[in-house]
């Protein structure tokens, strides 16, 4: 499954366009609500919100690929980028708009997906925060599930890092977003393994739809959000079973604000 996983992930990434990035083209795929192709060839990862998964299957996750297709396939869209115009997988990193509508606004306010930022910000996030805060209110797609009632939601878990876990400890990380629309800091939050062992969080501010990446190792923490956030549990070893785990997060109350499972399973490919 892994060699196939790499795979399919070799060929899906196959056309890698690296040109200056078009500011219009026509939409000719939409893979899931955030992540379309271009006539141009390049893959789009849509900047500012981040929809439900199709693989492994998330409530919501058929229901925002089916609103952005009915937004932008076929059509001509305007993009628009930050600094950073790219991920780490080639895509482009863009606001997508047709007719002025902004696609990452229309899902916030669909409740079909959340705010979710990536540093350096620059631009006015008011309109994102506030739809997203309308949707959450009024309990509409996303905000009906359960695991979207806390503050902060979690949105990856790489329990098993690549390679050696042993050797590569800081590769095992999950990451936190802010769901709410206010600044949230993480001090006397707690997270516990499928085993109870426990850990404390530092002191850590996420503003409205940003993240902090949490690595099982040693490091010095980021803690200046015009960056992505980083913090260390500082464990001399690997946290997460590579088999089965999960990962749950409390509030300083003590209160679980989100939970979640990993197993090989689940997570393949
Ligand atoms: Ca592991
Ligand atoms: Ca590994």
């Amino acid at each position: 499954m892994l060699i196939l996983g790499l795979l399919v992930a070799a060929l899906a990434a196959d056309p890698a366009p690296s040109g200056p990035p078009p500011a219009t083209a026509t939409v000719v795929n939409v893979y899931d609500g955030d992540t379309l192709t271009l006539s141009t060839g390049d893959r789009v990862r849509v900047r500012n919100v981040n929809t439900p998964e199709l693989k492994p299957a998330e409530a919501y996750g058929i229901d925002a690929r089916d609103a952005t297709r009915s937004l932008v396939d076929g059509k001509v869209v305007t993009l628009s980028y930050g600094s950073t115009t790219r991920d780490g997988y080639g895509r482009l990193l863009a606001s997508v708009s047709v007719d002025g509508q902004d696609l990452a606004l229309f899902l916030l306010e669909r409740g079909f997906g959340h705010l979710y930022v990536i540093p350096p910000i620059e631009q006015d996030l008011a309109p994102f925060i506030a739809a997203q805060e309308k949707a959450r209110q009024a309990k509409r797609g996303i905000w009906s599930n359960a695991a979207y009632q806390g503050v902060i939601h979690i949105t990856s878990f790489h329990a098993n890092a690549d390679g050696d876990d042993r050797s590569n400890i800081n590769g095992e990380y999950f990451r936190l977003c802010n769901m709410s629309a206010q600044p949230v800091d993480l001090a006397a939050f707690k997270l516990t393994d499928i085993s109870g062992n426990t850990w404390e969080f530092p002191s850590v501010v996420l503003p409205p739809g940003n993240t902090v990446k949490v690595h099982s190792g040693r490091g010095t923490n980021q803690l200046d959000d015009s960056q992505q956030l980083a913090i260390f549990l500082q464990n001399s070893g690997p946290i997460w079973n590579n088999q089965e785990d999960r990962l749950t997060i409390y509030d300083r109350f003590g209160k679980v604000v989100d939970s979640r499972a990993h197993s090989v399973q689940s997570s393949t490919p």
